[in-house]
């Protein structure tokens, strides 16, 4: 998911000299922890092999019509090209696991289905909010200038790299970052620093033979392991897509009207994992267990009410009609195989 630059500006106090003075680590982390980050690790900004991927990635046209990708992906390539004096990439991770069924345990083909991360408040401001608080609270601790600018999928910063770089979790064959105690309902953000910190020891994979992810989903978006076709994915075909969605995959989006986390739901890793109580990831009322006629039947001032302050109005009213009108036709085909199974003549 990206949207544009957050808040005034990312970068604070600027000063292109290192600094000398040493910061403390634990009590970055002891910070973050406190203004409701659940992870936070250092990583190097230096040249991480993984870096290396995303050239390939575009050159295989996976990027669909994300034309942004295209256009930042040679400062994507290293986090000195945007910060030439970051030393280090202190990265943070929130779970939003708002406690309701996967929508793998729903049978129900009229049930619309959103992805979880779009539930709440839109995670851009919440997160930004709580980095400029880690920023400002570094700058009072140390007086020394030196430049920090803050990202939370609003740079152009390959984040999951960089969150594996710090411990925060491997990249598993969904190209999802997985924390082995919380899963991967993780939001990232970052915070490219000049400072010299200590660097944490990078995830290893632990995903071994598993490959439940790459069968699940349901229009073969993951064409090998940690390698996603964009235009095959449900995710970015009802939010990024603009204009028809290609007829041959409209039957595969199921009920799905806003994003995808079927390749994260079939993850043993998150068979288990923790739930959010903040408040800024709980289902908005509109939203919670919302059937797709009722969504259908919403008035356009009702959409863009219930859209505000939230990530999921990147699609604006008419990209949500025009996936939930999809879902609608696949709910009835769904439910006449069913009769007709049920009734065979
Ligand atoms: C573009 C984008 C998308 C696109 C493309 C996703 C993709 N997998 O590339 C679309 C629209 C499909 C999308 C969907 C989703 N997104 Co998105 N998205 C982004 C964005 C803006 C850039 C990602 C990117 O650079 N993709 C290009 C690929 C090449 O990079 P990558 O995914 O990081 O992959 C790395 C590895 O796979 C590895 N790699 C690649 N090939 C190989 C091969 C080998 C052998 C190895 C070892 C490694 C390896 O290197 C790659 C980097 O070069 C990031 C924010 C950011 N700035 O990073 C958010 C981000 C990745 N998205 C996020 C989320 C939440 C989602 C969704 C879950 C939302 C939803 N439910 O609908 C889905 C998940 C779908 C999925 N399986 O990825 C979170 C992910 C958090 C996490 N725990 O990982 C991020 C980090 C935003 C955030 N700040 O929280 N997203
Ligand atoms: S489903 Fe299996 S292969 Fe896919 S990310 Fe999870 S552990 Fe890795």
């Amino acid at each position: 998911m990206a949207q544009g630059p957050m808040g005034p500006g990312p970068c604070s106090a600027l000063s292109h000299e290192p600094s000398a003075m040493v910061m403390d680590s634990v009590a970055i982390k002891a910070k973050a922890r406190e203004l409701g980050f659940d992870l936070c690790g250092i990583a190097p900004a230096a040249d991480l092999p993984e870096l290396k991927f995303f050239n390939e990635w575009l050159a295989r046209g996976y990027a669909g019509a994300m034309a942004y990708l295209q256009r930042s992906a040679e400062r994507r390539a290293d986090v000195r090209r945007v910060v030439p004096s970051a030393q280090t990439v202190i990265v943070v991770g929130v779970n939003y696991n708002a406690d309701r069924p996967y929508s793998t345990e729903c049978a129900d083909p009229h049930r619309a289905q959103i992805a979880r991360y779009a539930w709440g408040d839109d995670y851009h401001d919440v997160l930004a909010k709580r980095l400029d608080a880690l920023v400002a609270w570094m700058h009072a601790e140390h007086p020394e200038p030196f430049e920090a600018c803050a990202y939370v999928d609003t740079g152009p910063v390959q984040e999951r790299v960089y969150a594996q770089h710090a411990g925060i979790g491997w990249i598993g064959k969904n190209t999802c970052v997985i924390n082995p105690q919380l899963g991967s309902w993780l939001f990232l953000g970052e915070i490219i620093c000049s400072l010299s910190l200590d660097i944490d020891a990078p995830a290893f994979d632990q995903c071994g033979t598993c490959t439940l992810c790459i069968e699940a989903c349901p229009t073969q978006a993951i064409r090998e392991p940690r390698v996603l076709d964009s235009n095959r994915c449900i995710s970015y075909l009802t939010i990024e897509h603009r204009g028809d969605i290609p007829s041959a995959l409209e039957p595969a989006i199921g009920s799905h009207v806003y994003g995808c986390d079927i390749c994260q739901e079939v993850c043993p890793w998150n068979a288990t994992a923790p739930k959010s109580d903040d408040p800024a990831w709980q289902p908005r009322p509109t939203w919670d267990g919302v059937g797709l006629s009722a969504l259908d039947g919403k008035s356009d001032a009702e959409l863009a009410g219930a859209l505000k302050g939230s990530s999921m109005r990147r699609t604006k009213v008419q990209g949500l009609r025009r996936n939930v009108r999809i879902a609608v036709d696949n709910a009835e085909a769904t439910a006449a195989i069913r009769r007709r199974r049920a009734d065979p003549v």
